[in-house]
């Protein structure tokens, strides 16, 4: 597998986001010690607490709430675990005569972070509710496109926001919206390709561990953590929290796009960021801490439907990959040489990898079938293409990029899948694609995004759809290109050491 990617890393990716020592207002937190010792607290205790001044920075957090919100938030802690968990807490009262609240719960660097804010009484039960028919209508989906639009509809339902969309990342970390639902007047994002650098890596990192990140009020004055640095000169790390007041630079963005609150859930598929799920709203808004819970419990099962689905696909493309096998080596069986079973090679793959040429080197010979470099044109390639590894593949959609000398054949042929068959002198199995005008629509100009040197990164302003359009590339080889391919490989290397045995056998 084979994507040059450029690790470029800008202020934006420095940003210490998780140390921005403050909260947004829809909610307070309390971080104590491990002797539940008040250490660090947001300004708007009191004010959310209706208790008439903040509590004391090294009092007592039981001097302040009831015993049994005590004991709640201690079984709470106790069942925390290692790693990145939070406890949640639904309708409990804190002080005395007080109001109900939601509570999330977890452990950062030693201290212990208790969030709250107010507990939506009335539908906090229906919530529940809302779960089960949601998964069934997910349940039935067999292709990914009415998963996600699915899934796109339901979080509409369920959360209210003006937009939601689905959104896939690239291989460059790039990312595009693949499933929309939104009110009827709003232009459609549907197909829109966003750049890497909107989301930075540090900001990748956190919504990974932390999947559903809200910001309920774009223009609302975020709420400082006092005192800040704590006393060990350190700002708390609110990696897992969830009032985290977001990044001004982010809030300017989405402020730039017309968005007044937004709420993304991560949808992650072996351990990396396969996606999110993204909804904006022109005006704030903020679900309960139980809807955001039950949507959050919906993406989790979302992305395990979606995972089953994958995993379903590469099940089935590898069952036709294992019929090739056997067609192949049966034909083969004859004992046709590899370069003049070219056709049989070209027959079988046909419909499994799309391309529009094929050649084989092997045994100094050269065979090609549609649009494929001349003998001379290859030679030149031979020397750099010698150094791939051999237990690996060579796919890019430009192939010029890694063999300059492609570019003398460039009009004719921009993308390879080249496979190596044996150790050196080295044979070759290639696949060819044409060159084709690949039309991206970006949201905005991506290249506004990227800074003059020194110059701090900015948001971009306009997301007035920009069409780019990428010449001298062939479409991309898919995962499941490269799956069979490397099938291809194993079967053509089997293939190559039982020909040379069987000629070692006749010399003897
Ligand atoms: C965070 N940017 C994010 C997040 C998303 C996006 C989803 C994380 C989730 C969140 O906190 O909401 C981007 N949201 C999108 C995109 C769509 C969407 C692409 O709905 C498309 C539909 N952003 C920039 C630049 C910088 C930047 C140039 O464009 C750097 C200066 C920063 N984005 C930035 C930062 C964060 C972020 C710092 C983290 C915000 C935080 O959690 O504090």
């Amino acid at each position: 597998n084979f994507h040059p990617k450029p690790v470029t890393l800008t202020e934006c990716d420095r940003e210490p986001i998780h140390h921005i020592s403050a909260v947004q207002d829809f909610g307070a937190l309390i971080a104590i010690n491990s002797d539940w010792v008040i250490a660090q607290q947001s300004a708007n205790c009191a004010e959310t607490l209706e208790l008439s001044a903040l509590p004391e920075i090294g009092t007592r957090l039981a001097d302040h709430f009831t015993p049994n919100a005590i004991e709640t938030l201690q079984a709470a802690v106790s069942r925390l675990g290692t790693g990145d968990m939070v406890e949640r807490l639904f309708g409990l009262r804190m002080v005395r005569g007080g109001k109900l609240f939601d509570c999330a719960v977890h452990v950062s660097r030693g201290y212990i972070v208790i969030e709250f804010e107010r507990h939506a009484d009335a539908d906090y039960a229906d919530h529940l509710g809302l779960i089960g028919p949601a998964l069934s209508r997910l349940e039935p989906l067999k292709n990914l496109d009415s998963l996600c639009e699915t899934a796109a509809k339901v979080v509409q339902q369920m959360l209210g926001y003006d937009r939601v969309m689905v959104y896939r990342f690239h291989p460059d970390e790039s990312g595009e919206v693949i499933a929309e639902e939104r009110r009827d007047d709003l232009e459609p994002y549907l197909g829109l390709r966003y750049p890497q650098a909107d989301i930075p890596q540090q900001a990748r990192d956190l919504f990974r561990r932390n999947k559903l990140r809200i910001i309920a009020d774009m223009d609302a004055e975020p709420v400082p953590i006092e005192p800040a640095p704590s006393i060990t000169g350190e700002p708390l790390d609110l990696s897992m929290s969830v009032l985290r007041s977001h990044s001004a630079m982010h809030v300017q963005y989405m402020q730039n796009m017309g968005v007044k609150a937004s709420l993304a859930i991560a949808i992650v598929r072996e351990n990396r960021l396969w996606g999110m799920i993204s909804c904006h709203h022109y005006e704030p808004r903020l679900p309960a801490y139980s809807l955001r819970t039950v949507a959050e419990t919906f993406s989790q099962m979302f992305s395990m439907m979606l995972d089953r689905l994958l995993i379903d696909n590469s099940q089935k493309l590898r069952a036709r990959g294992r019929a090739l096998h056997d067609q192949l080596m049966m034909r083969l069986a004859g004992g046709t040489s590899l370069t003049d079973s070219l056709p049989l090679i070209e027959e079988t793959l046909d419909n499994l990898i799309a391309h529009d040429g094929i050649s084989v080197w092997a045994a100094g010979g050269y065979r090609t079938r549609g649009a494929a470099p001349t003998q001379e044109q290859f030679a030149e390639l031979m020397g750099p293409l010698g150094q791939i590894p051999n237990t690996g593949i060579l796919a890019t959609s430009e192939l010029s990029v890694h063999v300059p000398a492609a570019a003398e054949f460039g009009d004719l042929i921009a993308g390879a899948l080249i496979l190596p068959i044996s150790r050196s002198p080295r044979d070759y199995l290639i696949l060819w694609r044409r060159p084709q005008a690949q039309k991206v629509t970006w949201a905005g100009d991506p290249n506004k995004a990227i800074a003059e040197p020194r110059e701090r990164l900015q948001p971009r302003g306009s997301f007035a759809a920009w069409v780019q359009t990428v010449k001298a590339k062939s479409a991309e080889w898919s995962e499941d290109d490269l799956r069979i391919a490397e099938g291809l490989r194993i079967t053509l290397l089997e293939v190559i050491l039982r020909m040379t045995d069987e000629v070692a056998i006749e010399r003897k």
